[in-house]
Order: C-alpha cells, then structure tokens, then sequence
C-alpha cells in the first residue's frame, strides 16, 4: 500500500509572472490564475494517522515522482494536472483575482448582526450598500449556523430569504448566493435568480440536494463541517485536520461529480469554525494550498469568527475586523479565489492595497 498522496503549492512568487525570470519547468504555474505563481510544492504521503512524510521539492522533482510506476506516482500525476487545470468562470464571474463575498445574513440570532438586519428591506439595504463597497456575490441567509444554534424551520426560512431574493433580482449588478442546507429553499431560490448555491453541509444536509442542486445547474459551493451546528464544537478531532479536511472535500467533489454537478461549477471551502478548534483554524489557514490540487476554486470563510477572539481577547465579533482582514489577506497569498467577509469595504481597501505592493504596480 502506499498510502495517500498529497502536493500543497509553496512558496508564493510575489512579482507578476512577466518578471520572473525562470525556465517553465522551474516555476510552478499552478492554475489559470496569472498573478499565482509558486516556487514548490510539499509532498505528502500519509500511511495511517498524522503526516508520515513532508518533502519540499522543485515542480521538476515532483515530475520525476509523477513518472514513476505506481499508485503514488498515478496520484501524484493526476494531481499536477488538476493544480493546472483552468478555472472556469463562477457564475459569469472570472476568477483572475480575489473576488469579494459578502454576507447578508437575515436572522434575528446571527453571529454578528444580531437582529439588526431582520426585516427584509433593511437585509435588501445592507446588501447593496456591500455591493457599493466593492461586493463581487452576495450571500444571503436565513438559517443561522452559529454553534449550538438551533434548527430554523423550511417555513421560517423561506419567509426571511425569499423577499430579500426577490428585492435583489434584477436591482443588483453583484452574483446572489444563497446560503442554506435545505434543497427546496435551494429550488426556489434558482427558480427566483440566484446564481450560486452555498451549503455549509456540502448537500449532505438534506436527501435532496444533489438531486436539486445537480436540476438547477447553478455552482455550488461545498462546505466542510464535522457533524452539525448544534453539537460541532463538542470536542471535534481529527487524525490530521487538513488531510481529513482535504479527503472529505474530495469525496464530496467526487459525489457531486456522480450526480451530474460537474467539477468546473464546484467551489469547496474549508468551513472555518464548523467542528474545528483554534488550532485547527490555524492549521487549516496555514495549509490552504493544499486545497487547489481538488482542481475547483478555493473559498474561505474567517471573518469575524470565534478564533479571531480566542487569539486577541475581542469578545465582541464587531470587534475582530482587523483579525477578518489579516485572515482574508493570508487566504489571498494563498491563492484563495472568493473571501466570504462582513466587513467589505476594509477587506477591498486591504485587497487593493496588498496587491498594488505584492505586484509593484496599480
Ligand atoms: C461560512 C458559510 C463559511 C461558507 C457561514 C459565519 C457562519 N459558508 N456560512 N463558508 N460560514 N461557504 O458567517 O460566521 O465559512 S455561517
């Protein structure tokens, strides 16, 4: 047996790839994204529990490893062709750049609004003062999520989605996501004009959603979380956080791929925070990479969440915009497609300004 095999680009090149001066089979251009480049890759092969094997090697190296004979050469091939496949366009939307998601959350027990956007013409307001801040998608949801949160009934989330799906249509120039569990708000929804599915289960919630999802031929962003909201942050483990992440993703590309939702309308994500500890954020955060080898666009979600606090002592979730904007930057140099935020404005201020420095041009 030899086990599972993993490559996680490194080493960011922070000049455009016209001033790079290396040979193709020096520089490691991973996918379709010109302003990408890496420098290596970490190979990792797991036997059983933990990392077992980490080696930093060149893109040549790692060819010389994808030619031999093997399992793990297989694996390791077919991954390098995954990292350079092509990113197709999300929604209409190309992915050359970090895109901005922003949230609108439309619950009276969210995480961090807390009421305040209940009604559904404040919801409707706050989503196009984001879009004016510089919101690529907007992520509208009804069902809060937060730990320990408790279930919101089919009924109750259609009452709070609905109007505000229906007030965007047509008004809003930025995609509309909806962000649910539940395969009829998903079918209505795509029947009202949203353009993008987002599922914190990665639509294993509800029996239905590959089915519906798979009808509305819309993308769909799969989410990670180990168990349900209610009970995820009881003591969540792992033999190793990214690579269990990472093979849980993989499985429920691969099962999204079976029901006829092809890999170019998939997103995965993460899923910060949902069955995770502190230092399994961090991890997650940390190894981001390693997630383009799934072949889709990369998404992640950190704003304003719990670990933010545990690391600074902010309490209070309004507080953590300096921690969100300092995460989405690290998802960002990492690749990381579309950063799902709150606060919009300071994460395109950032954006805008960590790209004129990385690439030494506006
Ligand atoms: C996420 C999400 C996330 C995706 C929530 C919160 C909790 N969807 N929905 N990724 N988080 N794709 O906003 O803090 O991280 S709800």
């Amino acid at each position: 047996m030899s086990g599972g095999v993993y490559l996680r680009p490194l080493g960011r090149v922070t000049r455009p790839p016209g001033h790079i001066n290396a040979a193709p089979d020096k520089v490691v251009r991973l996918f379709a994204r010109d302003d990408v480049v890496f420098c290596a890759l970490e190979l990792i092969q797991r036997h059983g529990e933990g990392w077992s094997d980490r080696r930093v090697l060149s893109l040549e190296d790692v060819r010389g490893f994808a030619a031999q004979a093997g399992s793990a050469g297989q694996q390791c091939k077919a991954i390098l062709t995954r990292l350079a496949a092509a990113r197709a366009p999300i929604a209409g939307l190309n992915l050359d750049r970090p895109r901005i998601m922003g949230i609108v959350n439309v619950t009276p027990d969210s995480f961090s609004d807390a009421g305040q956007f209940a009604s559904a013409q404040a919801a409707i307001d706050h989503a196009l003062r984001l879009e004016e801040e510089g919101a690529d998608i907007l992520d509208i949801g009804g069902e809060s999520t937060r730990p320990g949160a408790d279930r919101v009934s089919l009924d109750e989330e259609l009452r709070r989605v609905m109007p505000v799906i229906e007030g965007l249509v047509g008004r809003a120039r930025a995609r509309l996501s909806i962000d649910t569990r539940k395969a009829e708000v998903m079918r209505r929804a795509a029947l009202a004009g949203v353009h993008i599915l987002n599922d914190i289960s990665a639509l294993q919630h509800d029996a239905l959603s590959l089915r519906v999802a798979a009808e509305t031929r819309l993308p769909v962003v799969l989410m990670h979380a180990l168990g349900d909201p209610r009970t995820m942050q009881r003591d969540p483990r792992y033999d190793n956080v990214l690579l269990d992440v990472y093979d849980a993703l993989e499985a429920r590309v691969e099962a999204c791929v079976r029901a006829g939702i092809a890999r170019q309308r998939l997103v995965v994500d993460p899923g910060i925070g949902f069955g995770k500890t502190t230092a399994h954020n961090l991890e997650l955060l940390a190894g981001l990479s390693l997630f383009h080898a799934l072949g889709t666009p990369v998404m992640l979600g950190a704003s304003r969440k719990s670990f933010i606090g545990a690391l600074t002592g902010a309490p209070d979730p309004s507080e953590r915009v300096p921690g969100s904007v300092a995460a989405a930057l690290s998802g960002a140099l990492q690749g990381a497609h579309i950063l799902r935020v709150h606060d919009v404005a300071a994460t395109r201020q950032a954006l805008t300004v960590w790209e004129a420095a990385l690439m030494g041009s506006a």
